[in-house]
């Protein structure tokens, strides 16, 4: 992690950091390797309203913060904007994985803005990345390609955004956490099934079997001598941006597309669609 972080210099001794903690592995090994590490770092957990799953996921993340002493912010999307991912995405019509990846972007950003901190540490490790990245390029989707970074920098409305896990394969994640004795929730979240990267990760998987270092050797030249091809989209997106009417979220319309999603899945709710 320590690599990642110079090589890609994602954090500043004195950064305020926010860590996404899910209550699984990675983001968990996050959270304690930057403490270990000296940063002054809390955990955000962002309760998704998925049944069983985020009640199960919540414990575990709040079982690593009382039980090591770290500061956890917790954020129940039910309870503060009226929605739950599984009823929400179907009444917003989006899978379900679209409304929870914007639902938490979203989130993640506005919780770091409001509590002064400098950056978000998202637990996105190599095989995470290496899926996404044969998603975007299977699809040629240029403008996902841009933002395919370790360090998305800060701008207008927008804080850091890091993923210092970037180099670890969710075998070391796990075993990282076995080691450290760090209790995390193994069952995968129910919605995940159809997820496109689920079958990314398994033809990745499988090419890693037969040409070990297949992963890394996507990601890292990616990232190391083509993804500069792409950066300047990034910044002529972010530079069309204005505030939403609704948050204040950057956003290229009127109303962001995290508040649209909350009034149609909110209006949803209220109609018992
Ligand atoms: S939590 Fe959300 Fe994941 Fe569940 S609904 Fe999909 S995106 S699979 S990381
Ligand atoms: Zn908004």
């Amino acid at each position: 992690m320590r690599r990642a972080i110079d090589h890609f210099s994602m954090l500043r001794r004195d950064d305020r950091v926010l860590v996404a903690v899910s209550g699984g592995k990675d983001s968990l090994m996050a959270w304690d390797v930057l403490r270990s590490l000296g940063y002054d770092a809390d955990g955000l957990y962002v309760g998704l309203g998925i049944g069983d799953y985020s009640a199960e996921s919540l414990r575990y993340a709040r079982g690593f913060a009382q039980e090591r002493g770290g500061h956890l912010i917790e954020i129940d999307v039910p309870a503060a904007y009226g929605y739950d991912i599984p009823s929400g995405s179907r009444a917003a019509g989006r899978v379900p994985c679209s409304a929870c990846g914007l639902s938490k972007r979203h989130l993640f950003n506005q919780a770091a803005r409001d509590g002064g901190y400098d950056v978000v540490v998202t637990g996105h490790n190599l095989d995470d990345e290496a899926a996404v990245l044969l998603g975007n390029v299977t699809r040629w989707n240029e403008s996902y390609l841009a933002r395919q970074y370790p360090v998305l920098p800060a701008s207008e409305g927008f804080v850091r955004k890091v993923k210092p896990l970037v180099r670890l394969s969710e075998r070391e994640t796990a075993a990282y956490c076995v080691i450290q004795g760090i209790d995390y929730i193994v069952d995968e979240c129910p919605m995940a099934d159809g997820n496109r990267h689920l079958g990314y990760k398994e033809v990745l998987n499988d090419l890693e079997d037969r040409s070990p270092g297949s992963k890394a050797a996507f990601v890292f030249g990616f990232l190391d001598r083509v993804h500069a091809r792409f950066a300047a989209d990034v910044e002529d997106e972010r530079a069309t941006l204005a505030a939403c009417e609704q948050c204040g979220a950057p956003t290229p319309l009127e109303v962001c597309a995290f508040c649209r999603l909350r009034e149609r899945a909110a209006a949803g709710a209220r109609s018992g669609t």
